[in-house]
């Protein structure tokens, strides 16, 4: 019988033959018995005894199959069940210097990340970001949003040319896209409600645990929706697949050893503050900013990073909306506040714990001047926007959406403070590689 670790560990396979495929995750040898923690292909282990006499040649991550009968030990680690083998396959005898061990520099950890995922966390971690696509791709359909798919090579920036990545395309000059908005803006008029799931490029030159150059963007965008409709589908949203991962992946947040009682907070509606709020308590406490080299207090106006970020959220089990920032910290595209002049009808989500912003959305301009003057105002190529600015020309309509970055949600969900952990090949300003 071959079945998988997790499975087999089970009263009624007691004193019965099984079986399991793996690769050896620890070995460690007596005179007459040998131990192997067996590693099976979705990062379960279980111990198998061995005759040492059978074990000669075997190392670390050889793969095998080990045939033999489960039986009981209190000893044995993970759940006290064990094999003893009467009989193996060896599949292939690893080189005895396989690199990734107990203690390694985090460089040759990701130096050598194809194998280092291997380890036990990144398996876990890894099945926790599929459960999280999972559930957010079930929230959508349920809720009957269209997925939708926008092109990575394009001609115009989203989110402001400083952190665009060129890229040669035959005789022209493209970029890498930074968001797939402006597409999802243009889908809504036949669609609806959709959304999409795409990488995004920044050319961020600043290394922080927060930022990737390629990280994995969830996209929304819906016609006639208001800002506190938009604020609720992102509750709605997140708390759905924290909800879900609680009840699902229980085993692999107990191996990260993730407070779930911290998670359970998380429940609509989230908190809620203005621009003008949160700068008022980041003045109470007498937050500094170094702005052209000196340092001074924080004003209306400056935007809000890592820090003061987190110190908004640090004492909070709930996820926090700040709305209304100036609009001249956000791009062309966000709808401006006529009742409120200067400021943008746009709020960041801010996660608790002080992980900091996982998404960003609001409305859009839907006035064809006023687009027509931001686009001017930011110094960007009208030519690259024409296409969009139809978008005002034919049927423009209110719309807004947002944007959140799967890693960022997997930090807080995760407790995991840099976000290259998150993700099995990350990309950053120094490593494109493996
Ligand atoms: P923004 O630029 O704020 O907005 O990005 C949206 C969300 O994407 C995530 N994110 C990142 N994650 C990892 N590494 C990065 N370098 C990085 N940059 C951004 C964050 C962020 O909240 N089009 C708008 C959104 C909208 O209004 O719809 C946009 O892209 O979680």
């Amino acid at each position: 019988m071959d079945i998988r670790a997790k499975e087999l560990k089970n009263e009624s396979y007691i004193g019965k033959n099984v079986s399991i495929k793996g690769w050896i995750h620890r070995i460690r040898k007596q005179k007459e018995k040998t131990f192997l923690l067996i590693r099976d292909e979705r990062g379960s282990v279980i111990q198998c005894i061995i005759d040492s006499s059978e074990t000669n040649n075997l190392t670390i991550e050889s793969s095998l199959e080990i045939f033999g009968v489960l039986q009981k030990d209190q000893r044995a680690p993970e759940g006290g069940y064990e094999i003893k083998a009467n009989s193996i396959k060896i599949f292939n005898i690893a080189k005895n210097d396989y690199p990734i061990g107990e203690y390694q520099s985090l460089d040759l950890l990701l130096d050598k990340r194809h194998l280092a995922i291997r380890t036990r966390r990144m398996t876990m971690i890894s099945k926790i970001r599929s459960s999280i696509l999972y559930y957010s791709r079930k929230w959508f359909t349920d809720n009957d949003w269209i997925e939708v798919t926008a092109p990575v090579i394009v001609k115009g920036s989203v989110e402001g040319g400083s952190t665009l990545f060129n890229l040669k395309y035959f005789e022209d000059n493209v970029f890498l896209s930074q968001s797939a908005q402006l597409y999802l803006e243009a889908m809504i008029f036949s669609l609806g409600p959709v959304w999409s799931i795409t990488p995004s490029f920044r050319a961020e030159k600043s290394r922080t645990v927060r930022h990737l150059t390629e990280f994995l963007h969830l996209e929304a965008e819906a016609p006639w929706l208001s800002l506190d409709d938009l604020l609720k589908v992102q509750e709605e949203l997140i708390t759905f697949i924290i909800k879900h991962i609680v009840q699902n992946n229980k085993l692999e947040l107990e191996f990260l050893k993730r407070d779930i009682s911290e998670l359970e907070k998380t429940s609509s509606p989230f908190d809620r503050i203005t621009y003008e709020k949160a700068i008022d308590i980041l003045r109470n406490r007498e937050f500094k900013i170094v702005d052209k080299e000196i340092s001074r207090n924080i004003e209306y106006g400056d935007d809000l990073g890592i820090e003061s970020e987190r110190i908004l959220t640090e004492n909070s089990s709930k996820p926090l909306f700040v709305i209304g920032y100036p609009l001249k910290l956000k791009p062309f595209y966000v709808k401006a506040d006529t009742s409120k002049e200067g400021l943008g009808i746009a709020a960041d989500l801010l996660a608790p714990y002080g992980f900091g912003e996982i998404t960003s959305g609001g409305l859009r301009e839907d006035n064809l001047d006023n687009l027509e003057k931001r686009i001017a105002l930011e110094g960007l190529e009208k030519s690259n926007y024409d296409w969009y600015l139809d978008l005002r020309r034919y049927g423009s309509v209110q719309h807004g959406g947002f944007g959140l970055g799967i890693e960022r949600l997997m930090r807080w969900i995760l407790n995991i403070n840099d976000i290259k952990d998150t993700v099995p090949f990350p990309r950053t300003i120094t490593r494109v590689s493996p």
